[in-house]
């Protein structure tokens, strides 16, 4: 058996990255005039406990009650909101340094003059703008047919440009969260939909692509198997997925989280003998690791931690393992109907990449690094 130059630290520098990514702070603020629904729309997309505490920073602003405008900055969910006069917004650029601004009109009350500036302002800025309207759920379709009618006259916009929302009842705030995330840089995008709330079942999505990419590259690296020895690869792409899974359900996975998931699968201490036991309830599992059983112990184990931290690890751990399993047998299936089809590139690029270490090409700790991060889409 080949034995491995990943050690604990190497696996903590795993843990570490994927940490990094997911604390990046996508700047969103959320521009309005009074009342017009910032914080609760700050609430409903962040969650009741970080608005909560934001409102404190808020507090401690003086004269706000002095001002009619204002800016609930969320780049930092959990802290930091301001209010600022218009001129100071209007003229200090405060904008350029976000990523998205959204425009909050009031559904009951006229656009103002001062929107049309706000508008402009954001247009001129290099913050990417969505504008809203709040309070739909006060409005018959009448009224909002002729508020749209009066946003895009007043402000120039396209009427697919309008979006009505409730930050009260949760109209449209899933199509609200996918805009934001769709205007955001590529890189942040996974921290925005980790952070919010508003929108689970593009949690879930994202959650399931990264889970099968995952699944791919464990497959690709497995097609040519040596007794042993894939295993040792596989374990740093599935622990870079468990992080990554709990992350998105807000969750900081750190060495003593991922223990516990695979505790509570009943797989035992460390790391690398927990994957070597886990790898065993696989039906089919044999002494070497084929493509279909890597890709099927991936794929199960990204739908276990799913489960796991989307229940805020209190979920029964006897329905954390019958979800291994089930899982692990629904995708071996998958595996051996469709073989590599699912994600082509990514199997074919772990397959090279596992070829050049063979070859002499790649260290063993080239080869690993390059399995955890491999993505999808660049061939
Ligand atoms: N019906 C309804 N009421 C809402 C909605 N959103 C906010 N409100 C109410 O509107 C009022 C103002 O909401 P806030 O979220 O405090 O508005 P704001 O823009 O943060 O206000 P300021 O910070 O004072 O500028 C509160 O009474 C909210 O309950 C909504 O979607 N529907
Ligand atoms: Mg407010």
């Amino acid at each position: 058996m080949l034995p491995s130059t990943l050690d604990d630290a190497a696996l903590e520098e795993i843990l570490a990255s994927v940490r990094r990514r997911f604390s990046l702070k996508p700047k969103v603020a959320i521009a309005g005039f009074g009342k017009a629904g910032k914080s609760s729309l700050f609430n409903a997309i962040y969650g009741e406990a970080v608005a909560a505490v934001s409102m404190k920073t808020d507090q401690t602003t003086e004269a706000q009650t002095l001002e009619r405008f204002g800016i609930d900055f969320t780049d930092t969910p959990g802290m930091g909101t301001g209010r600022f006069s218009f001129e100071q917004v209007a003229e200090t650029g405060v904008f350029d340094g976000q990523h998205v601004v959204l425009h909050v009109l009031n559904g009951v009350s006229a656009i103002s003059a001062e929107d049309e500036r706000l508008h402009a302002a954001i247009e001129r800025s290099k913050a990417r703008r969505i504008t809203l309207v709040n309070k739909a759920d006060l409005l018959e379709e009448r009224e909002r047919a002729e508020f749209a009618e009066s946003a895009c006259e007043r402000l120039g916009l396209g009427r697919q440009e309008v979006l009505f929302v409730s930050a009260k009842r949760g109209d449209n705030l899933p199509e609200l969260v996918q805009r934001i995330a769709e205007l955001l840089p590529e890189a942040m995008q996974d921290a925005f939909i980790g952070q919010q709330i508003a929108n689970l079942q593009l949690k879930e999505r994202r959650v399931r692509a990264l889970v099968y990419a995952k699944a791919a590259v464990s497959a690709g690296v497995a097609l040519a198997p040596l007794p042993g020895a894939d295993i040792f690869f596989i374990t740093p792409i599935q622990l870079a997925m468990v992080a990554a899974v709990g992350h998105f359900h807000g969750v900081e996975v750190d060495r003593t989280r991922a223990l516990e998931l695979l505790a509570t699968m009943g797989a035992g201490v460390g790391f690398r003998e927990s994957a070597r036991q886990l790898v065993k309830l696989i039906p089919g599992y044999g002494s070497v690791v084929s493509a279909g059983i890597a890709f099927a112990g991936t794929v199960a184990l990204g739908e276990a931690a799913n489960a796991w931290f989307k229940s805020r690890m209190k979920l029964d751990p006897a329905v954390v393992r019958e979800v291994f399993k089930d899982t692990a047998e629904r995708a071996r299936r998958e595996f051996a109907e469709r073989g590599e089809a699912s994600s082509p590139s990514l199997v074919r690029k772990a397959e090279a990449l596992r070829a050049g270490f063979e070859k002499g090409e790649l260290s063993r700790e080239e080869l690993e690094r390059l399995l955890v991060i491999a993505e999808d889409g660049e061939d």
